[in-house]
């Protein structure tokens, strides 16, 4: 099923272009990057830049400011429509769009790899993460369950009834270019909103190619391409949708810079807002655990997807008794890592998504050399030739002078493979660290002790929204509610409960009697 690429025999380019028109995109012509029922696009003309080569991919012409108005308007009417479709039939919508994913899995994971840069079977991932979301709220449009109320007064009852909400606007980071839209359309469709989607300005093809696919289904279905709208664009674009009365819902992926402007800006409108931020995941390696399960572990947290998943592992823990031996183990791993191409099979490591990347990499090395950290392997961008077109950084395990978390070097994100280490006595100092920087995204604890499970995941433990026992700090399934504390926001997203705030709740009152007597005893007899 991997067969459509064929390495090493064709230029990247010849395979950039089958995997484009294998989504029907034309790379030769401009691409409209607007979709609100008709594709049209009129805004500044930017370039897909693929990370591994510099080639650019495609042209998009992005959406205009009148456009991004325009899309929020047929996104609302839509939504108008939309709302009265009885949700399990929504359901069936998902349904269909979760086919039309799989049948183009591959396709579509070839193109993240070749946007975003990610290696084909994290691209391939990312887009089975969207069909298993669909999948979810297929089973969710029958369970989206309000209640029923005991009323204190004789012949009431009350309702709490889960009512579609409106527009939910989702901006997406360049990470996971596919996969967070749907954990957002998903549950929002399921709910009968319609979404408008403003993906990041670098990845605009990952974001025409699903969007094309959405919106197959939805005109096969008579429903208004509106209910799933894109419009591509930058700053201005993305400001647009977050002040937009239009949208009740605003949901961003992102940085804590740019996160902290759009919840302020949210909340002075009275929209909700799902913040998605930063990670700055640790990962603490106890005496008793399974080495041979949690090196690799924190290998693929800390240099899978080249070190840019929210979720990555960033801060590695080691207890002083197995803290060598740990390390000499990791160390192996690193020197092997198969860097290159990652639409080959064999590679484990892609390149930054973009060269400015490149350029805070090399500023958070300089920072850790300048306050005299070993840097133990790692350290500089690649100089193969073979990568010279790319953005390949080595992925990098530091070991600080200093464990103090509230040093910049251990209390700020750095969206690169690297890895700080520092080494522990005892459980709760471990914990203490791991809870004292501002993020609270991720966390991941290595034991076989039940006694050391129990401190971990109880109040005195880590302080994340993700709390993992033998198990990475990355790599999240559906179906657990996915989001961070503290600074990473509060947000959540995915499974569990995620989808009651995509709905609003009306509490609803019902009298059959035949007196219409006051709450809490209240007389006001006339
Ligand atoms: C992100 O990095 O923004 O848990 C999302 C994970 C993935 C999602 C990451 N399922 O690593």
């Amino acid at each position: 099923s991997y067969g459509i690429l064929r390495p090493m025999s064709r230029s990247l380019s010849t395979r950039a272009a089958d995997i484009l028109t294998n989504l029907g995109i034309n790379p030769s012509e401009e691409l409209p990057g607007v979709y609100d029922g008709q594709w049209r696009g009129s805004g500044e003309l930017v370039s897909s830049v693929c990370p591994t080569t510099g080639e650019v991919l495609a042209r998009v012409r992005t959406a205009s400011p009148s456009e991004v108005q325009e899309a929020l308007a047929r996104t609302r009417e839509a939504y108008v429509q939309f709302r009265n479709v009885p949700a399990p039939k929504r359901g069936e919508i998902l349904r269909q769009i979760r086919e039309a994913l799989a049948a183009k899995r591959d396709y579509l994971g070839a193109m993240v790899s070749l946007e975003m840069g990610k290696i084909r079977t994290e691209g391939v991932g990312e887009v089975q993460e969207f069909i298993d979301i669909c999948d979810y709220g297929v089973g969710l449009s029958r369970m989206m369950n309000g209640r029923v109320v005991a009323s204190e007064r004789p012949g009431h009852s009350i309702l709490e009834v889960p009512n579609p909400l409106g527009v939910v606007a989702v901006l997406s980071a360049f990470n996971f270019p596919v996969a967070v839209y749907g954990w957002n359309l998903a549950l929002s469709l399921a709910a009968g909103n319609a979404t408008i989607w403003k993906p990041s300005p670098t990845t605009p093809l990952c974001s025409i190619a699903t969007t094309k696919i959405i919106a197959r289904v939805l005109e096969d279905n008579g429903i208004p391409g509106a209910v799933a709208s894109l419009v591509t664009g930058g700053k201005e674009a993305g400001e647009a949708v977050v002040a937009s009365p239009q949208a009740e819902l605003v949901s961003f992926t992102g940085s804590e810079r740019v996160g902290r402007i759009v919840g302020q800006n949210v909340a002075s409108r009275f929209g909700k807002v799902i913040l998605e931020l930063g990670g700055n995941n640790a990962s603490i390696i106890m005496p008793d655990a399974d080495l041979s399960l949690a090196v690799p572990a924190v290998y693929f947290g800390a240099v899978g997807t080249a070190g840019q998943r929210c979720t990555s592992t960033r801060r590695l823990y080691l207890h002083k008794d197995i803290a060598e031996s740990f390390l000499d183990r990791l160390k192996k791993f690193y020197s092997t890592v198969r860097v290159g191409d990652p639409l080959v099979k064999e590679t484990l490591l892609g390149p930054l998504h973009t060269e400015s990347a490149c350029g805070i990499y090399e500023q958070a090395i300089q920072k850790l050399r300048s306050q005299s950290a070993e840097i133990i392997t790692g350290g500089k961008r690649y100089q193969r030739d073979d990568l010279a077109g790319g953005n390949f950084v080595e992925p990098t395990i530091a070991l600080p002078q200093s464990a103090n978390p509230k040093d910049e070097i251990w209390s700020t994100e750095v969206f690169a493979p690297i890895l700080n280490v520092a080494i522990f006595d005892e459980l709760e100092q471990a914990i203490e660290w791991n809870n004292s920087v501002p993020q609270g995204l991720s966390s991941s604890l290595w034991t076989k002790d039940i006694r050391n499970v129990g401190k971990w995941i109880g109040p005195s433990g880590s302080d994340a929204g993700i709390v993992n026992v033998n198990v990475g700090t990355s790599g999240a399934e559906i179906g657990a509610a996915f989001g961070g504390n503290k600074s990473t926001g509060w947000g959540r997203e995915s499974g569990g409960d995620a989808w009651k705030q995509y709905v609003r709740w009306s509490a609803c009152t019902l009298n059959f009697s035949d007196a219409a007597p006051l709450a809490q005893g209240v007389d006001f007899s006339t």
